[in-house]
């Protein structure tokens, strides 16, 4: 027996996208910001239906996100950060909290929330999870925007 089965496209075309990424280790985020927007170019996103919001740390990524999601101006929204557990004495509660309230806002506004936030042990760690391509988590949290924002489209109208 074979189910009816759903799965979005990888159409970026005509959806709003809105990108949260932090400051902290921005030489890292912004590689992944680079990935996401490689991305959403690829699979055909316009230009002018992106917009970039930087907030200082992961921490305030959340807030900042639920707003975007809030504003009913967007499709998705692409939350990217890095958090480096060796820098950070607090890691724990900075990546539990990035994490829960990425998920809840998501969940509040019924709005695909992604969650492109590395966390590393060691800046190591950080640096192959900011490569090209399929190893740059902007890239990847990117393109399960896209693939999420048409299934939800197509499944549930
Ligand atoms: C304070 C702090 C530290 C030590 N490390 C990181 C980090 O590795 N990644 C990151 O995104 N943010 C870090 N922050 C900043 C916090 O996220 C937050 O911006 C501040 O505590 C201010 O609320």
């Amino acid at each position: 027996m074979q189910p009816t089965t759903h799965q979005g496209t990888l159409k970026a075309k005509g959806f709003r996208f809105a990108i949260v990424a932090s400051r902290w280790n921005d030489s890292l985020v912004s590689r992944l910001i680079e990935g996401a927007l490689d991305a959403l170019e690829q699979l055909g996103a316009d230009t002018d239906r992106i917009e970039l919001f930087r907030v200082p740390g992961a921490f305030e990524i959340p807030l900042c996100a639920l707003k975007a999601a809030e504003s009913a101006r967007f499709d998705a929204v692409i939350c990217l950060g890095v958090i480096i557990r060796g820098q950070t004495p607090h890691f724990e509660y900075i990546a539990a909290e990035a994490a829960r309230g990425i998920g809840e806002a998501s969940m509040n506004t019924g709005v695909p929330l992604l969650f492109g936030v590395i966390t590393a042990d060691n800046v190591g760690q950080a640096v192959d999870r900011a490569g090209v391509k399929l190893s740059n988590k902007g890239f990847e949290a990117a393109t399960a925007a896209v693939e999420l924002v048409n299934l939800y489209r197509e499944a549930f109208k």
